[in-house]
């Protein structure tokens, strides 16, 4: 399948995620992919998900350490959509086979009470906005070749998303100073990576409301309830069957996912 417009662009990801089978950039197919085509893409992507039954429980912000934006050539977050299909229970193993190349980063979660909608959003009212902040994980799994893609390719590909896991401790956003907050992660009882919530863009609610505004001049709001991947504080570590991974947070507590 050649691609070159939306549709075969769905397909091919569609056929790519359900198959477990990587493929090349759509970018080297069609090299007039933009990143605003690349939405669109995205945006079809999802609807195809709904229409199949799936329910849109969330949003996540990809790319927010500054590592990775000057990596990629951007300065400002991408975003994808979550549904209840990418809900994993931490009482399961996260099944390596059931993805193509997975990889897991602890993230700092919002769970809504109300709508966020931009432009205009302010970090003020992503806080207004949040009834609770919890620990998490992302699972992601690029559908493309050892993860080699140019903006519009992971754009399209719904920012990576593959899975997402949220801890059981729930605190107020007005207790906790998420920029200060600490972060180790652990690999089967040893610490890999630390950071503190600084590491999602200096602020991780700001970056919550330069995400939801890029996502309003596009016609997209948040809704309430949502569970919004607000970022990653490490990079991304290989899920190993039979690993451990422990994302251990100072005042949002602690989770540990196994790899089967
Ligand atoms: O959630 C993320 O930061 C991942 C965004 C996509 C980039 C990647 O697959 O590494
Ligand atoms: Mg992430």
């Amino acid at each position: 399948m050649t691609v070159t417009d939306i549709s075969t662009a769905v397909a091919a990801l569609t056929t790519a995620e359900a198959s477990r089978t990587d493929r090349g950039r759509l970018t080297d197919e069609w090299p007039g992919l933009d990143e605003a085509t690349a939405y669109e893409v995205q945006q079809a992507l999802i609807d195809a998900r709904l229409a199949d039954g799936e329910r849109l429980v969330g949003f996540k912000l990809g790319l927010t350490s500054r590592a990775k934006q000057e990596r990629m050539g951007v300065d400002a977050p991408i975003t994808g959509w979550l549904t209840a299909a990418h809900q994993c229970d931490a009482a399961e193993p996260v099944v390596v086979a059931d993805y193509i190349h997975p990889r897991i980063e602890p993230e700092i979660v919002l769970i809504l009470r109300e709508e966020l909608v931009g432009p205009g959003c302010t970090r003020a009212d992503v806080i207004a906005a949040t009834a609770e902040v919890r620990a998490g994980f992302e699972v992601i799994d690029s559908r493309y070749r050892d993860f080699s893609f140019a903006l519009p390719d992971v754009v399209a590909d719904n920012a990576s998303a593959a899975g997402f896991l949220v801890g059981a401790t729930a605190v107020a956003p007005e207790d906790v100073d998420l920029i200060d907050e600490p972060l180790e992660l652990l690999v089967n009882g040893e610490v890999v990576a630390t950071a503190t919530g600084a590491a999602i863009q200096g602020d991780p609610f700001v970056a919550v409301a330069e995400a939801v505004n890029a996502a309003g001049g596009r016609g997209q709001a948040v809704p309430a309830r949502a569970v919004v991947l607000a970022g990653a504080l490490t990079d991304a570590v290989f899920l190993e069957p039979g690993s451990t991974y422990t994302a251990r947070f100072r005042t949002l507590g602690e989770l540990t996912v196994t790899a089967g």
